[in-house]
């Protein structure tokens, strides 16, 4: 039977987070055998955020890198820029003509970020989620891996693509979510009512970067805000900090949240628990480095991943676009 379509994608707006890895990339990881799969670094909604080009060019690369890096597969899955698929900005501009504002208004990410970036509230962070919408209805789509953050956005795909199918027939699957029962929403580190996120700018230390080294790690987690109840209790409401600690945790080791509050249940401070947390993570993300080291000093196999990669999405991507144009009536 052939397997469906997976699709996710990421923005090179930093260096991934701790919160990226757990939230997405370790699903990809453990679903990409099962799958048909498509990651995709989407730099184009990137640039909904001023971007410095040099730093751009060079994360979008090193994101790349990573996604190799951590697991997922070059030569069985397809590894991709979202700006090598001309398809993606094509179907994006027509789903916007199948897309009400007061459905782009209700988005809680873009009133986040326009708080974030008031002197850059441009149209492309508006329409940001048509823009996602087309990424994954291109390709068909069964299923999409994202955190908590991104289920708002891939309702509104789903029904777009149900408004689209109404109109003209079957065009487009509908897609399902996937998001992971733990670690779907990992908290910053020193505000723990805050998300992590890569492109943090009030302190770093509320994030732990996919390259950092071991004792930053460190640091970073001894750092970390818990609360003066000194009580192990898994309770995100009450205790966000210790909260967050336990899920990373459990995460890391691949526990069940139950199990990492009972073995923290006799420890003798918070401290213990933040080194715990550190020492695991820590373990979880060397070999990542390293490998991404190894890769990062072999260009010339990036770089045909890169070709190669994005000849097969531009090929995968023109039957939809066709399909789609077909039903609206451009002439032939
Ligand atoms: N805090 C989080 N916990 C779990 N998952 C998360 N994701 C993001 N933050 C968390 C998931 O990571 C994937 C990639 O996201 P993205 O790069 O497309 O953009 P984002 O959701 O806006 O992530 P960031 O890290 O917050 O990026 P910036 O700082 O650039 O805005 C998605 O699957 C997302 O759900």
């Amino acid at each position: 039977m052939e397997k469906k379509i997976l699709y996710s994608g990421m923005q090179a707006t930093g260096v991934p987070s701790l919160a990226n890895y757990i939230g997405a990339i370790k699903n990809w990881v453990n679903l990409q055998k099962d799958y048909n799969c498509l990651f995709c670094v989407v730099d184009l909604h990137s640039i909904t955020v001023r971007q410095d080009p040099d730093f751009f060019r060079t994360k979008a690369r090193d994101l790349l890198t990573l996604f190799i890096a951590l697991g997922i597969d070059p030569k069985e899955n397809v590894l991709y820029y979202q700006s090598h698929v001309p398809a993606h900005s094509e179907l994006s501009w027509i789903l916007n003509c199948y897309t009400h504002m007061g459905e782009l208004n209700r988005m809680t990410q873009f009133k986040d970020k326009s708080q974030k970036h008031e002197d850059n509230i441009n149209a492309g962070l508006y329409t940001y989620p048509v823009l996602q919408a087309a990424d994954i209805l291109l390709f068909q789509t069964n299923l999409v891996p994202v955190g908590q953050d991104q289920k708002q956005h891939l309702e509104l795909c789903r029904d777009i693509a149900m408004r689209f199918n109404n109109i003209y027939g079957e065009i487009f699957t509908i897609p399902e979510p996937y998001i992971a029962p733990v670690g779907a929403k990992i908290m910053s580190l020193h505000d723990p009512t805050r998300k992590m996120s890569k492109s943090e700018t009030v302190n770093e230390n509320n994030v732990i970067f996919l390259l950092d080294d071991p004792d930053t790690i460190m640091k970073k987690f001894k750092r970390a805000m818990t609360d003066s109840l000194n009580q192990v209790r898994y309770d995100p409401e009450e205790q966000p900090g210790l909260s967050n600690l336990i899920t990373i945790y459990a995460c890391a080791t691949n526990h069940t949240i139950e199990e990492c509050t009972k073995e923290f249940a006799d420890s003798p401070g918070y401290g213990y628990i933040k080194t715990k947390t550190g020492e695991a993570v820590v373990s979880m993300l060397e070999p990542f480095r390293k490998r991404f080291k190894e890769l990062q000093a072999d260009p010339a196999y990036i770089d045909g991943i890169i070709k190669n990669n994005a000849e097969r999405a531009n090929i995968m991507a023109q039957g939809t676009l066709a399909a789609v144009k077909d039903a609206i009536g451009f002439p032939k």
